[in-house]
């Protein structure tokens, strides 16, 4: 009985906490056209290119996954606290 309710817990954090990232999880495998893992310059478009500069925290020129959570966690952030 114990164990079947930490499952369940278990279950349900990963649910929530994908279903949050879930959405940029997916924005990230649609525009990831090679499928590196990384977003180029060439892969987000001219339009969205500048982009780059902002969550590219490695310098590497080129968005990771990570990247993409801290951004999208900070600019979070940000809007909860204004
Ligand atoms: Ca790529
Ligand atoms: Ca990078």
């Amino acid at each position: 009985m114990m164990n079947s309710r930490i499952v369940l817990a278990l279950i349900l954090a990963v649910f929530f906490s994908s279903a949050v990232a879930g959405d940029y999880n997916a924005w990230f495998d649609k525009v990831d056209a090679d499928g590196d893992g990384y977003l180029s310059a060439a892969e987000l478009g001219e339009k969205k290119a500048y982009k780059i500069d902002k969550m590219d925290t490695d310098g590497d020129n080129l968005i990771s996954r990570d990247e993409l959570m801290q951004y999208k966690a900070a600019k979070k952030h940000k809007k909860d606290r204004a």
